[in-house]
C-alpha cells in the first residue's frame, strides 16, 4: 500500500510542578512532533519526537522538523511493504538525523501492525511479558527532599529509582546518595545519573564515598572517553545514556566494554527497527538497559512499551516515561498508564494509541 500523505504536528507538553531539573540542564515545557503517515487506504500511523530541550543531547524540536521536511516528500508515494526499502529512502534524502528518522520509523511500524492486525510487540520479534516495569526519576534536588520522594515512589510501587545528580557541589550529590539509600535501602534498584555533568575526577570521589551503595552510575561524564577512563578505577558498574548517539557507538560501547549497560533512548537511535538491533547486541554480552526516551505523550511511551516487551526481562532495566511530569494523555481512551511502577503492553494492532484530534492543533506541515 503506498503513503498518501505525511503529517507532522506539534504539541506543547509543560512539565508538571514547573521544572525538570538535570545537571545539563532545566526544561519547563517541551515541544514534541507528532507525524501521521496515511496510506492510499485510509489507513494511519503514528509517531513521535520530542527532544527533552536543545542542550540535553545534539538535537532540537526544530529540527525534528526540519530533518522531516527534507525526508518525507521522499516518502510519499512509496510501498510499505518493504520497511528496508524506507530506512534506504530515507537514509538516501538526509543524512544522519536519527531522531527525526525515529518518529517515521515508529509510524510506519504502526501502520504495518494495524494492516497485519498484530502489535507492533509481535513486529520487534515477540512479547515475552504482558507488563513492563518502568522506573521513576527525580530531578536534581536537596538530598532529604530526593529521599522522601524516593520512599514514595517507592510505596507507589517503582521497582527502580533513576536518582539525579550533577551540576552542584559534591557535597550535596553524596549526601542525596547516601539519604535515598538509607531511606530505601534494597526495596528498589538504584541508577545514580549525572547527565554527563561530572568530571572524572569527581566521579572518582562520588564512587569513593559512596562505597557499599549497590547503584549503577549513569553517564557520569561528557564523553565516551571520559568514561572510559573511569574503567578499573571505580567499583560501582557504568552505564551509557547520551553518548550512544547511534548504532556505531553502541557497537564501540559493547566491544571495548565500556559500559556495564545502557540507558537507551528510542529517538536517539533512529528508532524501533535500530533498537532491535541494539537490544540483540546487547543480549549477546548480557547488558542491561533500558527502553526509554527523552520525553514525550502516549505516542513514545507507547513505542518504547512494546520493544520493553521484548526484552529479556533479567537484563531489562524498565521503561521511563514522562507520564509523571504531564498532565494528560495524547489517547485518553487508550492512555499508556504506571500502575504499581509498572506498564501494561498494549494489545491492539499497530501502536495501540492514537492521539485525540481534539488535543491535536492543525498540523504545521503536510507533505
Ligand atoms: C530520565 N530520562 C529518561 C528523562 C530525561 O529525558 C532524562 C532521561 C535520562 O535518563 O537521562
Ligand atoms: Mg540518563
Amino acid at each position: 500500500m503506498r503513503i498518501e500523505s505525511i503529517k507532522v504536528y506539534q504539541m506543547l507538553l509543560p512539565v508538571k510542578g514547573g521544572a525538570y531539573r538535570m545537571a545539563s540542564d532545566t526544561v519547563q515545557a517541551l515541544d514534541s512532533t507528532l507525524v501521521e503517515v496515511t496510506t492510499e487506504d485510509g489507513l494511519s500511523g503514528w509517531g513521535e519526537t520530542c527532544p527533552v530541550g536543545p542542550v540535553y543531547q545534539p538535537q532540537h524540536a526544530l529540527g525534528a522538523r526540519a530533518a522531516i521536511a527534507e525526508i518525507a516528500p521522499g516518502l510519499v508515494g512509496e510501498d510499505t511493504a518493504s520497511m528496508r526499502r524506507l530506512a534506504k529512502r530515507m537514509d538516501e534524502r538526509l543524512n544522519g538525523h536519527n531522531y527525526a528518522k525515529a518518529a517515521l520509523d515508529i509510524a510506519l511500524l504502526d501502520l504495518t501492525g494495524q494492516r497485519l492486525g498484530i502489535p507492533v510487540s509481535t513486529l520487534l520479534g515477540g512479547a515475552l511479558t504482558d507488563r513492563v516495569p518502568s522506573y521513576y526519576s527525580t530531578i536534581v534536588g536537596a538530598p532529604d527532599e530526593t529521599a522522601r520522594v524516593a520512599v514514595d515512589k517507592v510505596k507507589a510501587g517503582y521497582p527502580r529509582l533513576q536518582i539525579k545528580i550533577g551540576g552542584r557541589d559534591l557535597e550535596q550529590d553524596v549526601a542525596t546518595v547516601h539519604k535515598v539509600w538509607e531511606a530505601v535501602g534494597f526495596k528498589a534498584r538504584i541508577a545514580v545519573d549525572a547527565n554527563r555533568g561530572l568530571t572524572a575526577a569527581a566521579a572518582l570521589h562520588i564512587d569513593r564515598l559512596c562505597q557499599g551503595i549497590p547503584f549503577v552510575f549513569e553517564q557520569p561524564c561528557n564523553t565516551m572517553e571520559e568514561v572510559a577512563s573511569l574503567k578499573g578505577r571505580v567499583t560501582h558498574p557504568v552505564y551509557l545514556d547520551e553518548n550512544t548517539e547511534d548504532l556505531n557507538a553502541v557497537l564501540r560501547a559493547v566491544s571495548s566494554g565500556i559500559a556495564d549497560g545502557f540507558g537507551l533512548k528510542v529517538t536517539r537511535l533512529g528508532g524501533l527497527t535500530n533498537m532491535v538491533t541494539v537490544r540483540d547486541l546487547c543480549a549477546i554480552r548480557s547488558l542491561p538497559h533500558s527502553c526509554d526516551d527523552a520525553w514525550g505523550g502516549d505516542v513514545i511511551a507507547a513505542a518504547c512499551v512494546h520493544l520493553a516487551a521484548t526484552v529479556e526481562p533479567r537484563r531489562f532495566e524498565g521503561t521511563w516515561i514522562a507520564q509523571e511530569y504531564i498532565e494528560g494523555h495524547t489517547d485518553p481512551v487508550n492512555p499508556i498508564v504506571i500502575e504499581n511502577g509498572h506498564i501494561r503492553v498494549p494489545q491492539m494492532p499497530g501502536l495501540g494509541v492514537k492521539p485525540e484530534r481534539s488535543r491535536l492543533k492543525a498540523p504545521v506541515a503536510i507533505f
